[in-house]
């Protein structure tokens, strides 16, 4: 019920928020705006994180790589140099747990030693070195699971049994983990919504998320402003608030535990609500 994330710990007892900070120039909802021109400004960062903070979020996930279907690769280097000074700004002012979202060896390793306490992997390790990085940090990891690459995923994507194939995969890699020496009370588990999925594939998984909680391990979800919300409804990216929160709370009611958004307010007062309904207890 408690991961520990280096120094600090995360009680999962009820629904966590992780705010997304994204530090990339082309991030598909709000690209940019931690930028001034090709600069990432770190006073814009913080200013961020501290909203994020104060609305409830405890856990920041970080991203210097954009991985929006279709988006183009950056290097370790220029990964590197958006992530280190981030993780560090973040550490040296909050005490909320920093996530590094990230598939880089390189990048985990400089991230377990800037402070960051969870690492979270849309390609689950499978990245050259990844494994090993991981494991030598310490850190919890989030296993993610996806069809194909960015670039491509959204091409005409498959399933026999969407939801059987992703829990195959992940139970895959937390084999791969443990035989690499990467504890099962490590790991997170996220199925990955919209990475490689169509409108249906996305729509079973939620239904059938307590599969997935049932193997045990914390769940986390993605699910915000996601393309899903606009085949559902046919909103525009700005419109996608009320839809994500819907979401977010459905997932948290099905079990999931760990709950990646842009809105933290909004997400914030719908997992108090579920979660006095659940414990049977009022907030004070
Ligand atoms: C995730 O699900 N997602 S980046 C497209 C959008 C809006 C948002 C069309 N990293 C996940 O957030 N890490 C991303 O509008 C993630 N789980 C984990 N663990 C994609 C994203 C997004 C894409």
């Amino acid at each position: 019920m408690i991961l520990t994330c280096g120094q600090q710990s995360l009680d999962l007892s009820r629904p966590v928020i992780m705010g997304i900070l994204n530090a990339t120039t082309d991030s598909f909802s709000d690209g940019g705006r931690l930028f001034r021109g090709n600069q990432l400004q770190l006073d814009l960062v913080l200013e961020r994180v501290e909203t994020m903070v104060r609305e409830g979020a405890e856990i920041i996930d970080v991203g210097g790589e954009s991985t929006r279907p279709g988006a183009v690769s950056v290097s370790v280097e220029e990964e590197l140099s958006r992530v280190v000074p981030v993780v560090e700004a973040i550490r040296s002012r909050f005490d909320v747990i920093v996530s590094v979202d990230t598939s880089s060896a390189e990048v985990i390793r400089a991230s377990a030693l800037a402070g960051a306490g969870l690492i979270n992997d849309v390609r689950a390790l499978q990245r050259e070195g990844a494994l090993q990085a991981a494991a030598a940090s310490g850190l919890p990891v989030c296993l993610m699971h996806m069809q194909g690459e960015p670039g491509t995923m959204q091409k005409n994507p498959q399933y026999r049994d969407v939801t059987a194939e992703v829990i195959e995969f992940l139970q895959e890699r937390v084999d791969r983990c443990e035989a690499a020496g990467i504890p099962a009370e490590r790991l997170v588990l996220d199925p990955g919504f919209g990475f490689g999925k169509t409108l249906e594939h996305n729509l079973q998984l939620l239904r059938e998320l307590p599969k997935l909680v049932s193997l045990g391990f914390p769940v986390l979800v993605g699910l915000s402003r996601k393309s899903m919300i606009a085949k559902l409804l046919g909103r525009e990216l700005h419109e996608r608030l009320p839809a994500s929160v819907v979401l977010a709370t459905l997932a948290a009611q099905r079990g999931a535990r760990l709950i990646r958004v842009h809105d933290v307010a909004a997400t914030h007062d719908a997992l108090q609500i579920l979660s006095a309904i659940e414990d049977n207890a009022r907030p004070e």
